[in-house]
């Protein structure tokens, strides 16, 4: 299987973030991409490919260009304002509420404002690398549709940072531009099929679910913790189904803690035969790998073999696969268990050897 990676992922390395009112080192770090990118080379079985730059228009196909805007030029305009500050990170956000019967707000001038605007969280600083390690994200996701177009039955593109939580006015959840988004709205405006999302990161894709709401051309199925009791908290419920064209295509499964691997497939055949039903040749997977019962974030309780056998019952569906990257935070396992995923999907064997995490001499 071809792999698009990028070493401009390393650019993107911010320190902390501050979750439950703590100061805390990062989750989404560069080691994970290099657990992976050293799990997928130590395999062999894995072609390494370099992304193409896609220009602008694909992401302001799927964002207000206005959020483009903002971040090119966030960390410049911050240092500029000299604040001092080592990340870019909102104090001050719009709240829905605070404008309630009174109109959208307008983009504020201050730097303080404008983080505020257009970030919801505290878990997504902006660093000085953090817009091309972003941007070129977007074309390591945009390469990967490509190669599929181009004839791969799948291809697997790393992002990083990842991108389901990037809605279309707004950024947060680690995530920037929203990749999965962009590159199924390329694949539709390409072929005219349409293109379904499985998203089966531990966290529900507020921002693909956003972006896609009225849509019927691009059906969203999402697996994910029960947002009573896990970020995004706001979206990810069970009765949510889209809306106008929309109505319909969307799928949310939410899922006790403690899930098991065979709660985790029942759902996985259940989100396959949904997608089956309502989209052609072509899916985009949102392959979060925080499902993990050793996930710091998480509370599902997945063993690496269900990788594989996930995997291997996407494929089993028959469709044409844009595999990008989302999250997946216990860094010593995730090389490992995105690269079982991958080995499911090609029908090559689960290889727990010594090098695999859960493997006789693994960990
Ligand atoms: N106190 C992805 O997996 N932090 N994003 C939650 C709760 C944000 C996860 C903190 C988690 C974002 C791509
Ligand atoms: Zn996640």
């Amino acid at each position: 299987m071809r792999v698009v990676y990028s070493p401009s992922h390393l650019l993107h390395d911010p320190v902390f973030e501050v979750s439950g009112g703590r100061r805390i080192p990062a989750y989404e770090v560069t080691g994970r991409g290099e657990s992976i990118r050293r799990a997928l080379e130590a395999d062999g079985g894995f072609a390494f490919v370099d992304p193409t730059g896609h220009g602008e228009d694909p992401i302001t196909a799927v964002h207000d260009p206005g959020l483009l805007r903002y971040l090119a030029g966030a960390w410049s305009e911050w240092r500029q304002r000299g604040t001092g500050a080592e990340v870019i990170m909102p104090d001050t956000v719009l709240h829905p509420a605070l404008r309630e019967g009174m109109g959208p707000a307008p983009e504020p001038g201050s730097p303080c404002g404008r983080i505020g605007y257009w970030c919801y969280d505290t878990a997504t600083p902006i660093v000085p690398g953090t817009y091309r390690a972003a941007r070129d994200a977007v074309d390591v996701a945009l390469t990967t549709a490509e190669l599929v177009l181009g004839g791969e039955t799948a291809a697997y593109g790393l992002c990083r940072p990842p991108g389901h939580h990037a809605a279309r006015a707004m950024f947060g959840g680690y995530c920037y531009f929203n990749n999965a988004a962009i590159a199924a709205e390329w694949l539709v405006r390409r072929t005219g099929q349409r293109v379904g999302i499985l998203d089966v990161d531990y966290h529900h894709g507020n921002g693909s679910q956003q972006i896609f709401w009225k849509r019927q051309d691009v059906p969203y199925a999402s697996i994910h913790a029960d947002p009573n009791r896990t970020y995004p908290y706001y979206a990810g419920h069970a009765d949510e189904a889209g809306a106008g064209a929309g109505a319909g295509a969307t799928f949310n499964q939410p899922l006790a803690a403690g899930t098991t691997d065979e709660d985790y497939l029942a759902a996985v055949d259940r989100a396959i035969d949904w997608l089956a039903a309502r989209s052609d040749d072509l899916l985009v997977v949102s392959l979060g790998i925080d499902t993990y019962g050793q996930d710091p974030i998480g509370d599902f309780a997945l063993t690496t073999p269900v990788y594989h056998e996930v995997g291997r019952r996407v494929a089993a569906s028959g469709r044409r696969l844009v595999i990008l990257q989302e999250g997946g935070y216990f860094v010593p396992a995730l090389g490992e268990n995105v690269r079982q995923w991958l080995r499911g999907i090609e029908g090559r064997p689960l290889d727990l050897g010594p090098r695999s995490w859960d493997g006789p001499t693994g960990g």
